[in-house]
């Protein structure tokens, strides 16, 4: 079949053609998704509902001057085969895939919090860390050289080549940022701040480029590319990982970088919203406690994936283990500055900040994230691979 763009009716008749409900079920269906990139549509039958993703061969919040490839769709549905192997539980169900529409079908998740959304309410996330880091380390290890067959690992490189989503991030992430580039998006009273300070950083922008070009070169393990809090669902017992489009083999510290980022954003956001001063002060201490848990959890979940089922020789190679996951922390680090600054004035941003409607306290806010990136990228080298040197300069600088 060739693609075609679906609308609410073409996903009713398209569901109930495949057999995702009961022969002559009827079947309603709506557009839900608020992403930037695709239409995702609930279809709903007799209680029972499923999400239905489409890829369209553009980027949807900028409109078909930005075509964008259709193989994403077909990224996602084999990166969330994998990550269900590799992490069953974490990642949605994936319930039938159709690579010439460009199509997912998966297990509706509503139930629970988009995590940003939620975040922003300052609800919490008791089993969280737990489940993240165990994604985390099973992606990072189970695709990794250390794990997979020489053969096996190139095959999974080839699989998941996605050039035209890596240069998206590539130039939205680590490009744009650091200077006037056309797509970024600045707040007004930002603007000055911009240019007068922040794009003069010369030692800033060499130090996001070193970040870059690890990114551009490291192909330690399969990513998911795109670990905001956008892209989780959650409650108080779950954790649903999902939206996998921008997959590739990259560095592992990637996906560990933009989820600490994320919640360091929202951590300074709170400075511009009316919650009241023990809200933002016990919400801060759950964030950075999330925070350190999941750094910690993830390094000795991943030492222990190692110990157990590493294959590759270099593996047994005292020493070895623990540098790599020293080099792991100081990239984390580095990442995360970077997330944080590519969502304050670059294309995409994040709601956390942007939900502050007053632009000059939001102004202010921004400028205390882009202040605490800074040390943060710079001096990724010197917290002595502790995650509690980190979190105590974010509550230093930021209270
Ligand atoms: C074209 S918009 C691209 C951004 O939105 C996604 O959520 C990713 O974060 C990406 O960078
Ligand atoms: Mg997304």
């Amino acid at each position: 079949m060739t693609y075609r763009q679906l609308d609410a009716d073409g996903v009713v008749a398209y569901v109930q053609a495949s057999g995702l409900f009961p022969a002559g079920a009827a079947v309603e269906a709506r557009e839900i998704g608020n992403g930037n990139v695709n239409l995702v549509f609930q279809a709903r039958s007799d209680g029972r509902a499923l999400i239905v993703k489409q890829a369209v061969p553009y980027v949807r919040c900028v409109g078909p001057s930005w075509p964008l490839t259709l193989d994403r769709a077909r990224i996602e549905a084999d990166a969330l085969e994998i990550q269900n192997r590799h992490a069953s539980g974490l990642v949605p169900r994936l319930l039938h895939r159709d690579d010439d529409l460009a199509l997912l079908v998966m297990e509706d998740l509503s139930h629970l919090d988009l995590m940003r959304s939620g975040m922003i309410q300052l609800r919490r996330y008791p089993r969280f860390a737990d489940h993240i880091s165990t994604f985390l380390a099973d992606m990072a290890f189970y695709t990794s050289d250390f794990y997979l067959p020489p053969h096996d690992k190139k095959a999974l490189v080839k699989r998941f080549i996605n050039p035209a989503m890596c240069q998206l991030i590539e130039d939205l992430t680590f490009t744009d940022p650091y200077y006037d580039a056309p797509r970024n998006i600045v707040n007004p009273a930002l603007r000055g701040y911009l240019e007068q300070t922040f794009w003069k950083k010369t030692a800033l922008r060499l130090d996001a480029s070193k970040m870059k070009y690890k990114f551009l070169t490291e192909a330690q393990s399969l990513l998911h590319d795109d670990l905001h809090t956008g892209s989780i669902f959650a409650d108080e017992e779950n954790t649903r990982v999902f939206d996998p489009e921008f997959a590739f083999v990259g560095p592992s510290a990637f996906d560990l970088g933009i989820l600490v980022g994320n919640f360091i954003i929202n951590y300074v956001s709170l400075d511009g919203t009316d919650c009241t001063d023990a809200q933002r002060r016990d919400y801060r201490r759950y964030l950075l406690a999330s925070v350190e848990e999941i750094w910690d959890l993830f390094r000795r979940k991943f030492a222990e994936r190692w110990a157990r089922d590493a294959t590759e020789i270099i593996a047994r190679v005292p020493g070895f283990l623990g540098q790599y996951l020293d080099q792991l922390f100081i990239d984390t680090i580095g990442y995360a500055a970077i997330e944080m600054i590519r969502r304050t004035h670059g294309l995409a941003h994040n709601a956390d900040v942007d939900r502050i409607e007053d632009l000059q306290r939001r102004r202010d806010v921004q400028v205390r994230i882009l202040e605490l990136a800074e040390p943060l990228l710079m001096g990724r080298t010197g917290f002595d691979n502790e995650i509690g040197g980190v979190t105590q300069r974010v509550k230093h600088q930021i209270g």
